[in-house]
Parts: C-alpha cells; sequence; structure tokens
C-alpha cells in the first residue's frame, strides 16, 4: 500500500489553483416574456380560463391582463427562463387550437 502525505494529497487537486479558467461573473440565463395577442373572436372567459389554469393567475389578475391585451393589442403574461417561456407559450397555443379559438400567444427576449 502506497501512503500520501497531505501535502501530496492536496497538490492531487486544483482547489488552490490562484489561475482562474472562466469568467468571474457568473451571467445569469436569458429571460423571456410570454406575450398574448388580441384578436376578434376568443371570448373573454376562456382568456381569463387560460391564464389563471396556464400562469396560476387569480381572477382578477387574469382579468386585468385579458382586459389590457383585448384594448392594447397584446399583453405579457410572465417572464420565464427560455425553455419555461415555450412551454407555457406553447401550452397556451394548444389549449386554444383544442377549444377552436384563434388566441395566441409568443415569447420574446426580455432586454434592459
Ligand atoms: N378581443 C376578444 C373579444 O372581444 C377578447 C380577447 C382578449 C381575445 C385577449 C384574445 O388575447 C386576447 N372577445
Amino acid at each position: 500500500m502506497i501512503k500520501l502525505s497531505i501535502e501530496e494529497i492536496d497538490n492531487d487537486n486544483d482547489y488552490g489553483s490562484s489561475v482562474l479558467e472562466q469568467d468571474p461573473e457568473v451571467k445569469e440565463p436569458p429571460l423571456y416574456q410570454v406575450i398574448l395577442l388580441n384578436d376578434d373572436y376568443t371570448p373573454m372567459e376562456f382568456v381569463v380560463y387560460v391564464l389563471q389554469t396556464v400562469f396560476n393567475h387569480t381572477h382578477e389578475q387574469s382579468t386585468q391582463i385579458m382586459m389590457a391585451v383585448h384594448t392594447k393589442g397584446m399583453g405579457v403574461c410572465g417572464i420565464f427562463s427560455k425553455e419555461i417561456a415555450e412551454m407555457m407559450s406553447y401550452e397556451v397555443n394548444e389549449m386554444a387550437k383544442h377549444h377552436n379559438h384563434p388566441l395566441l400567444s409568443e415569447i420574446e427576449p426580455l432586454t434592459d
């Protein structure tokens, strides 16, 4: 059996290295907005239902977002990582298709 001194064991790793191989600034992953688009046909109650179901917004929040989209043409229903935003938007669009409503959402990178 080969015995190693503490120094020999310590020299076996990089923990004490003073050379940084990576930029020390840790970058946060980019965020994406899920945007809901207005249309002339989707019933308001269905939009409210989707906002409650997919985004977990309250009935009151959902009504506010729906009315903002209805009057302004589009609106933000949530901000997430790219993967989650894609899933949320897909879910909205699938629910709309399933119920034969033209309701559409899309994602857009959040720039600050
Ligand atoms: N404009 C629709 C109506 O008058 C309601 C609506 C709101 C549709 C928001 C889509 O994302 C939307 N029935």
